[in-house]
């Protein structure tokens, strides 16, 4: 098969997974209209194709809180990213340390922190969400710092989880969901070897360190659905803020006047972000909230964005929309279910080879230069 975009690897995941978990990572919240709106306003993007520029050697290095990296790209933190390939987020840390990108760590990652540590080869990100067991908060920051953490995307836009009901069709959830799991799971005996589905089972290692048992996807859905805080605010934060000592970047912006607020209250970075329009279906999609925000905060916190990139040029147009930075969620994912750690690397060559194609074209030498001057309808 013939890969050239996340779309293909999408393919080939569908393909591959058992349907609860294809789509658990595919669907949004409710009728998914945000969902859509993130690839569809993203794609619609239009750029300024410019000539005779001379964007012979191109830069696309970054340089995020003190560090140097190869791409103006990260991977995003996926809950449960180790149930699409074996030790997943192991093969997408070291394929993160090939291609020289942050890797970000989910809360609820099948792989522990200690074990993506080791691997990583450098600081790795870490990603928390508030939950109300604030012992769990406290025992996995300490750790993750212990560990070299250095810097904690802070997930606000999940103080409920979304109503997903492709999960109920599909049997992600609902009451039958255990028993239609486990005869998806024989039915799609590849994808269950690949994952060593036959041999360790699957533990969510940063939640089974601190309950001291083993926590598997049952617990992982009662446990977490009970435990995500309503009740949290900006009063929450500051007793975060407090106690991480390394950046905080506050995941899940999407609204000119939060994002005001978070550079108020000393957040090193956010990400505008709808949860992959997994939480309030009807929020705007990412590309079309990014501009204002952009202009509200550029240049005094750094600015990371997702939702809908599936290609080098979903990137650029990020860049171009005014992100200091892109994460990747779904996308590295398909490539991760169907490949492993090459897929995933296969997926980030094929992604620097689209920028460093769009920089030319658009006549710039370096990541740093792209921005809304490039935009066609701006110009
Ligand atoms: C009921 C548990 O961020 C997602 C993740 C993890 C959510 C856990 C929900 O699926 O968007």
């Amino acid at each position: 098969m013939i890969i050239s975009s996340a779309t293909d690897f999408r393919e080939a995941a569908r393909r591959k997974l058992p349907p609860f978990l294809f789509h658990y990572l595919d669907g949004g919240a409710g009728a998914e209209q945000t969902l859509r709106a993130n690839v569809d306003d993203l794609q619609n993007v239009k750029l300024r194709q410019r000539v005779l520029r001379g964007s012979e050697s191109l830069d696309l290095s970054t340089h995020w809180f003190g560090r140097d990296y190869a791409l103006p790209i990260a991977l995003a933190p996926v809950g449960l990213a180790g149930m699409y390939a074996r030790r997943g987020e192991v093969q997408a840390v070291q394929a993160c340390g090939k291609a020289n990108i942050p890797f970000i760590q989910s809360t609820v990652s099948v792989c522990s922190l200690a074990e993506v540590a080791a691997r990583a080869g450098k600081p790795i990100w870490f990603q928390l969400y508030v939950l109300k067991d604030r012992g769990f908060m406290r025992d996995v920051m300490r750790r993750a710092s212990e560990l070299g953490a250095t810097t904690l995307f802070f997930t606000v836009d999940m103080p409920v989880p979304g109503n997903r009901y492709r999960d109920l069709h599909s049997g992600m959830s609902g009451p039958a969901g255990p028993r239609r799991r486990m005869l998806q799971a024989m039915m799609h005996p590849r994808w269950a070897w690949d994952v060593g589905l036959f041999g360790r089972p699957h533990d969510l290692g940063n939640i089974s360190a601190y309950r001291g048992h083993a926590t598997g996807l049952e617990d992982y859905i009662g446990w977490l659905g009970s435990n995500f805080d309503p009740g949290i605010s900006w009063a929450d934060l500051q007793w975060i803020r407090d106690e991480w000592k390394g950046e905080l970047i506050l995941k899940g912006i999407l609204d000119v006047e939060d994002a005001r607020d978070a550079l108020d209250f000393g957040a090193d970075g956010i990400v505008v972000s709808n949860h992959g329009g997994r939480q309030l279906d009807g929020a705007p999609s990412s590309a079309s909230v990014l501009p204002a925000i952009a202009e509200a905060v550029k240049g005094r916190m750094r600015i990371f964005a997702d939702g809908g990139v599936r290609t080098g040029t979903d990137v650029f147009r990020m860049l171009a929309l005014g992100a200091d930075g892109v994460l990747l969620g779904r996308a590295f994912i398909y490539a991760l279910a169907t490949h492993g750690q090459a897929g995933v690397e296969r997926l980030l060559a094929i992604m620097e080879k689209d920028l460093r194609t769009n920089m030319v074209l658009t006549g710039v030498k370096s990541v740093a230069e792209i921005g809304p001057h490039l935009l066609a309808d701006r110009a």
